[in-house]
């Protein structure tokens, strides 16, 4: 669904000019409108445009209409270049920055002249900021926060973006009739950010793999081509190396290229006290030279008296020592997954309806599936009032009726309120089946009054699940802080799981909380939290979070078997 994503963020780009220019709130909120429920789509835009069904798409009136079209047709928008060309460039980075919206950056632009990101941090570290009209101490903080967030994130995409693209680049090669062919880098440990997409391929023939990759459709420049080495470019920007090693190498290569670096560090300190030394041809012995492994991975670790174990756990956190004992725990898988907890149907703001979602779940072969829609306050989100849930409640039980393949639970995502109060009467959360708590206001708090409020969410026994328990937003904003230690503990002694959303923005849990949610003991519950069918595969990203941190199965809530999962939620 590339091209939604594309006109969608386009026509968003151009909402947040036309703030900036101050024109008309209607023009603004038309493009927001546009951009949001093109995003939502689950037909690729360019089918519904080729079906002459464009005028069709909420929010797409003729103005707009135009302007898709021109973008499917040549992957730009003039009316776009045209508006950007009224701003200094810089300015558009400023409202990258959180809590920096067009307004914000339209004032400090005329106020204090700032055009770019380093006139905003020098503004802000000489406090002339918090001179401005409704602008404080905190607003200053917040914003030189922002900056250093933005600054740490420079450059990299989400795992759920590099993704895709690495594995169309690896099936590309596979047609091409290359059979060793492996993600390798940050993108095989699935790490929540990715800098390139590393691709490695076990072939004699390097030249004519080389041709296969640079033939690719979505090369856009071939940056350097080498005998072992070829990176590219993509149209949209993604930078990806390529490298071609002999079939012998393949497994000492793909160990090499998976890193990470500290981890192979470690490896050859280790390799050296056992008279060996390691690289991406192979394992050899010191005294004469003599080739020990190779060819697989698990040659190459167990040359060095270690265990494989999964490329997500190659940090350098103790995996190594694990590896040494004999002692990689199983961690969880795809696989494992008997289904997912947190999903929104078209009741409140998704896009499909819950036939439709049953009917994805059970082609997952999935034993069961949560639809948790919106509570009341969260009317952003089209939130359900008390009527409207006992309603879909129903609506869930008939549904069930036609989909015998899948066990349909009737859930809620329910707002945690500034107190800790629950947005539903407890009446109709017993009713439920599953309650997914969740915090979407009231973000800043002190980190005192924050973990207060998720304690008392947590005492209410009706809770099962904690969703996205940070609220951070992987380069916009981060989380609210709070107690870790003490949320972890009233979950586990509530029997709350605490979700690992899988949304790639979220990946809340991040790795380093799963594995101290392990460490506690605590039970974690992986979900999707998707709006359409399409998100449910969004699965794989929290899955690998979770790999990352260690945590078995046994500690997934969702990797339950149904009776169990049953037994667990008190149905
Ligand atoms: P990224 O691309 O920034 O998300 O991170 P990586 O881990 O993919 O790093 P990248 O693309 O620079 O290199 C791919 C892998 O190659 C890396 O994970 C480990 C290996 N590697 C690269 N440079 C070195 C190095 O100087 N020493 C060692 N031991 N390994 C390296
Ligand atoms: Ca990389
Ligand atoms: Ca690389």
């Amino acid at each position: 669904m590339e091209n939604n994503a594309k006109v969608a963020s386009i026509l968003e780009e151009v909402a947040d000019l036309l703030e900036l220019k101050e024109d008309t709130f209607f023009k603004v909120r038309a493009y927001r409108r546009a951009a949001k429920e093109i995003a939502a789509l689950t037909e690729d835009i360019k089918d519904i445009y080729i079906r002459g069904h464009l005028d069709k798409v909420p929010g797409v009136g003729r103005a707009i209409h135009d302007k898709v079209v021109e973008i499917l047709r040549t992957g730009q928008l003039q009316y776009l270049n045209d508006l950007r060309n009224e701003f200094p460039a810089g300015l558009l980075q400023v409202m990258q920055v959180p809590d920096i919206g067009p307004k914000t950056a339209a004032r400090l632009y005329k106020e204090l002249r700032i055009t770019n990101l380093q006139d905003l941090k020098e503004a802000a570290e000489q406090h002339r900021i918090r001179m401005l009209k409704g602008f404080g101490e905190k607003t200053e903080e917040n914003i030189l926060k922002g900056i250093r967030y933005l600054e740490s994130r420079q450059g990299r995409m989400l795992l759920g973006y590099a993704f895709p693209r690495g594995r169309a680049l690896e099936d590309h090669m596979r047609k091409q009739g290359f059979a060793l062919v492996s993600l390798g880098g940050s993108l095989r440990r699935m790490k929540e950010t990715i800098g390139d997409i590393d691709i490695l391929v076990g072939s004699s023939e390097g030249e004519r793999a080389m041709d296969a990759f640079v033939s690719h459709p979505n090369v856009a420049e071939v940056l350097l081509r080498g005998e072992t080495k070829t990176s590219i470019r993509l149209q949209d920007g993604v930078q990806v190396d390529m490298r071609v090693v002999a079939p012998s190498s393949f497994g000492a290569a793909l160990q090499y290229f998976t890193g990470s670096k500290e981890h192979n560090v470690n490896m050859r300190s280790l390799a050296n006290e056992l008279g060996l030394k390691v690289n991406e041809y192979g394992v050899f012995r010191l005294a004469d030279g003599a080739r020990v492994a190779g060819e697989t991975e698990e040659e190459v670790y167990a040359a060095l008296g270690m265990q494989w174990m999964p490329p997500e756990m190659r940090e350098n956190r103790g995996e190594i020592e694990l590896a040494r004992k004999g002692q990689v725990p199983k961690v969880v898988d795809l696989p494992d997954i008997r289904g997912d907890l947190h999903i929104h149907s078209e009741a409140s703001d998704g896009v499909d309806g819950v036939g439709a979602l049953a009917a994805a779940a059970e082609a997952r072969g999935y034993d069961y599936l949560a639809i948790t829609d919106h509570s009341q306050s969260l009317t952003v989100g089209n939130g359900l009032s008390v009527e409207r849930m006992l309603e879909n409640i129903g609506h869930i039980r008939t549904v069930q009726e036609e989909h015998p393949g899948v066990h349909l639970l009737a859930g809620a995502e329910v707002e945690i309120d500034a107190k800790g109060g629950l947005d539903y009467p407890q009446g109709l959360l017993e009713e439920l089946d599953v309650v997914v708590a969740a915090v979407h206001s009231h973000f800043k708090m002190t980190p005192e009054e924050m973990t207060e409020r998720l304690l008392s969410a947590l005492s209410n026994e009706t809770v099962d699940v904690l969703a996205h328990p940070t609220g951070r937003i992987i380069g916009e904003r981060e989380g609210y802080g709070f107690d870790m230690e003490r949320v972890m503990r009233a979950a586990k002694d509530n029997g709350v799981a605490l979700e690992v959303n899988s949304f790639p923005e979220r990946l809340d849990l991040n790795d380093v909380q799963c594995a101290i949610a392990r460490e506690r003991g605590v039970t974690v519950c992986i979900n999707t939290d998707a709006h359409n069918v399409r998100q449910l595969d969004n699965m794989v990203y929290g899955v690998a979070t979770a790999r990352r941190g260690w945590v078995p199965p046994g500690m997934v809530l969702n990797a339950l078997p149904w009776t169990a999962l049953k037994d667990r939620l008190d149905l």
